[in-house]
């Protein structure tokens, strides 16, 4: 049988997760005789190739241990202080540091010895994400043969953002040898495409463009989802139950908002509190009667970046706390913490509003539970950002734009006094759009691609290209149930 093996910067921990990423990827691998591969979370003298196996809870992990110079550059900074912020269209939150990008290779090529060991020919390769874009040319130096594929959770960047990248051409090129790249939304694949175009526009007007050939790498949208059937059930757990009524009774009535996210600066959260001040203050009779929560527990916080945003969200709250509360009532809870899943699936739950407002967002999966988690006799309203890859499936959300706070309070506003009707009509097709991008039909379509056509029909069309123009139609996706069959039969 072929073989999966994955590769992330970090694999999944020992404990049990409820739902999400992680576990769609373990039920993938669960039916191989394949692996995971990522950094351990332990810091060593020397680099070592040699990864450590371990069985945990059926999974089989490989881990690698890094220096701590090494981890340094490949992950808090050329990972997160520059792919990260310069992705998500922060150039103002970078950090550039080209000596960084030193690091970042040498780490790829620490993961690619660490791999190559334990291949098998037909071994069928999945790398994650931004940490990891080297990753295939430093396979293929080492004469790799394999199906590799990449996936990229955030959002390609615009021409000039990727401009802004030390070594940004190599990253190219470093894509293009993967066998398929994933993105979360056409907007990203189009974003590629722009890229591309720009270089023969610079062409076109005398300029030495950079020149990405893409050989046989096919491009594609592979939106990534949840599990929203599992939402479903996990919001009426008992667990679950247990965080609805103890919130419940807190909230005596009162209708709430809710945000939960990973403190972030791309998640928008300074903003919203803003937008929900305008509410507040545009709709004095709403003053005692709603109470935003806002769960975001601290991220990343060796990056100074994510100290200041968390400090301007501490000043946002206290603003709005001191402008609005009295002694009986507060406008907002503001919970540093990450709560298990059956918790936040009975904060969904309760939510009359998810605030679902990133100022950029690959997808977003909260958008996805909380869509599940609703209760269908009487959902909630989901308000999402126009900028999360979230918004090319979610049409039935009421979609703003997060740096208008005026837009986003009159969403609120129009979500707390829609009728049953409208709230119903409107879940029930987001949960249709929710279960039909679930992560395992997300995860089955990507690696059906990954396949390539030539465990089909080798002269179909492959599918949708980086070099064709923004818009161009898509050929259908080219069948390889045969090999589908072997991987996952
Ligand atoms: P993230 O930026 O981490 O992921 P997101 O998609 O929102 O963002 O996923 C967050 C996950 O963390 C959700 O499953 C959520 O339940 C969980 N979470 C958030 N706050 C929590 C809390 N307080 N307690 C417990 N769990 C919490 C990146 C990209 C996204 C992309 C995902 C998946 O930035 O755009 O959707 O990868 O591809």
């Amino acid at each position: 049988m072929t073989r999966l093996i994955i590769v992330s910067n970090r694999t999944p921990g020992k404990a049990p997760a409820a739902g999400g990423l992680a576990v769609a990827l373990r039920k993938t691998l669960a039916r191989h005789d394949g692996f995971w591969l990522g950094w351990s979370g332990s810091f060593t003298e020397k680099p070592s190739a040699e990864a450590r196996f371990e069985t945990i809870d059926g999974l089989t992990v490989a881990q690698i241990d890094l220096t701590r110079d090494d981890h340094k550059a490949y992950y808090a900074g050329f990972s997160n202080s520059i792919l990260w912020p310069a992705f998500h269209l922060r150039l103002d939150l970078t950090d550039i540091q080209s000596h960084w990008y030193e690091g970042y290779r040498r780490v790829n090529a620490q993961f690619a010895d660490a791999l190559v060991p334990h291949l098998r020919p037909d071994d069928v390769i999945w790398v994650h994400d931004y940490h990891l874009i080297p990753l295939a040319t430093e396979l293929r130096r080492r004469n790799v043969r394999n199906r590799i594929g990449f996936y990229l959770h955030i959002p390609f960047p615009t021409p000039d953002a990727l401009h802004a990248i030390p070594h940004h051409e190599d990253l190219l090129q470093d894509l293009v040898a993967y066998d398929l790249v994933g993105f979360q939304a056409q907007r990203d694949v189009a974003a590629f495409n722009e890229f591309i175009a720009h270089e023969q526009m610079y062409k076109e007007a005398g300029g030495t463009p950079f020149v990405v050939e893409l050989g046989d790498t096919v491009l594609d949208a592979f939106p990534i989802g949840s599990d929203p059937d599992a939402f479903a059930q996990l919001a009426t757990s008992p667990n679950a139950r247990k965080m609805y009524k103890r919130v419940a009774r807190a909230m005596n009535g009162r209708a709430v908002i809710l945000g939960v996210d990973r403190l972030d600066y791309s998640k928008g959260l300074p903003q919203r509190v803003g937008a929900y001040e305008k509410l507040l203050e545009n709709n004095a009779r709403l003053r005692r009667m709603v109470h935003m929560i806002q769960i975001a527990p601290p991220s990343r916080d060796t990056i100074k970046e994510y100290r200041v945003i968390s400090e301007e969200l501490d000043a946002a709250v206290g603003r709005v706390t001191g402008r609005f509360a009295e002694p009986d009532w507060l406008p907002i809870t503001y919970v540093k913490r990450a709560y298990s899943q059956a918790s936040l699936a009975g904060l969904y739950r309760l939510a009359r509003v998810g605030l679902v407002t990133p100022l950029r967002d690959g997808m977003n999966l909260v958008a996805h539970e909380y869509v599940g988690s609703q209760d269908p006799e009487d959902p909630g309203v989901l308000i999402l950002s126009r900028f999360a890859g979230a918004a090319e499936i979610f049409h039935d959300a009421l979609l703003i734009n997060p740096f208008d706070a005026d837009e986003t309070a009159e969403a609120m506003r129009e979500a707390l006094s829609m009728p049953l009707a409208e709230r119903k009509a409107r879940w029930t097709r987001l949960m249709e759009a929710a279960q039909a991008h679930n992560v395992d039909n997300w995860a089955a379509d990507y690696l059906d691609a990954l396949a390539g056509p030539q465990t089909s029909n080798p002269t179909a069309p492959s599918r949708l290209r980086g070099s064709m123009p923004a818009g161009s139609p898509q050929t259908p996706p080219t069948s390889t149930l045969a090999f589908w069959r072997s991987v996952f039969g």
